[in-house]
């Protein structure tokens, strides 16, 4: 069994060598650990860092983004013959002692993919802005899916080989929710144990702003839930239109049926017909999406086979 752990790194040469110090060399269970950094177009000496700490360093050359670079993580510890994978922060937060009990579940065979939690201990520096961020989308995550998860935000997660073959990244920016999504809709089964959370040393260097934050994961949920939902959402707007369009329509049938006209109800109409033509558009547009998602879903799995021969062991 190899472990690989990789870290997506940006500007983090204070505390890289650290993190990479932390991670256990011996695991019950686990007869190689490899660690591979992605350094993310720093520039500062985080490269330097990692690799004077014993670390294996991947570079992109200019900032690509976290999720790319998580991405890039993936693929490069599949080359690597990885069997689990663990991904964490280079920012020194997470308790990489806790990696054994991280990948525990992987090792068992209960689960798939692990997220390590941050709301089980105490998080009282988690600033409060990010606090309630972090539970509103772990909320909103719990209803899409239906999981049980409590921080579907966190960096500190482990992977099976076979959950990491099949895993297909869009965004540039965050993986962290996109990944539970796509895991969930291919019933890659996913599970939480709850780990330490430290205060972050230095300023966070992928949320510069809050908002544009949010703005940015609320895109990301939408594209993805839109890319394996689609019928559900185009069938429940397209319903709803037409639903609303029959029913500005009644009154408009009604007085024609009893005069012969529509012209007190000429409004209505309008609006009736405008409701009928744009729901019934939204309607098709979901038939033709959810066939496209058919097609992608054959191309997936022939991906998922092409990625198996492609990183054979
Ligand atoms: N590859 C890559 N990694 C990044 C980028 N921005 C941040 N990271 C890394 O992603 C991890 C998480 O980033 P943080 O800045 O700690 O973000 P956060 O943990 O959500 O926010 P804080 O709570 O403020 O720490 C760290 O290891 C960063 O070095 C980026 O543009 N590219
Ligand atoms: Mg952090």
């Amino acid at each position: 069994m190899k472990l690989v752990v990789t870290i997506p790194a940006f500007n983090e040469e204070k505390t890289i060598g650290k993190v990479i110090a932390e991670i256990p060399k011996k695991i019950k269970g686990i007869d190689k650990v490899e660690v591979i950094v992605i350094d993310d177009g720093s520039i500062d000496g985080t490269a330097k860092e990692a690799v004077d700490a014993g670390a294996t360093v991947v570079r992109n050359g200019i900032n690509c983004g976290l999720a790319y670079s998580f991405s890039r993580g993936l693929d490069t510890s599949l080359a690597a013959g990885a069997d689990i994978i663990v991904n964490t922060d280079a920012d020194f937060q997470y308790n990489q002692a806790q990696i054994p009990l991280l990948i525990s579940p992987i090792l068992a065979g209960d689960s798939e993919i692990v997220l390590g939690s941050r709301f089980g201990g105490p998080i009282e520096h988690m600033p409060f802005q990010k606090k309630v961020g972090n539970i509103l989308v772990s909320f909103l995550m719990r209803v899409l899916t239906g999981l049980s998860l409590t921080d579907t935000q966190t960096g500190f997660r482990a992977f099976s080989r076979e959950a990491a073959l099949r895993l297909t990244v869009f965004s540039d920016y965050t993986y962290t929710q996109e990944t539970i999504l796509v895991a969930h809709e291919k019933k890659i089964p996913i599970s939480e144990v709850q780990v330490e959370f430290r205060k972050r040393e230095g300023k966070s260097r992928l949320i510069s702003n809050i908002f544009v934050y949010a703005k940015k994961v609320g895109f990301t949920i939408i594209e993805t839930y839109i890319n394996y939902k689609p019928f559900k959402i185009f069938f429940s707007a397209g319903f709803m239109l037409l639903a609303l369009g029959v029913l500005v329509g009644t009154r408009v049938l009604g007085h024609y049926l009893k005069t012969g006209g529509v012209s007190p109800y000429l409004p209505s109409a309008v609006l009736s017909a405008l409701l009928l033509i744009f729901g019934f558009q939204v309607l098709v547009t979901g038939i033709i999406a959810e066939l496209i998602k058919r097609g992608r879903k054959v191309q997936e799995e022939a991906l998922y086979h092409l990625r198996k021969a492609h990183y054979a062991k």
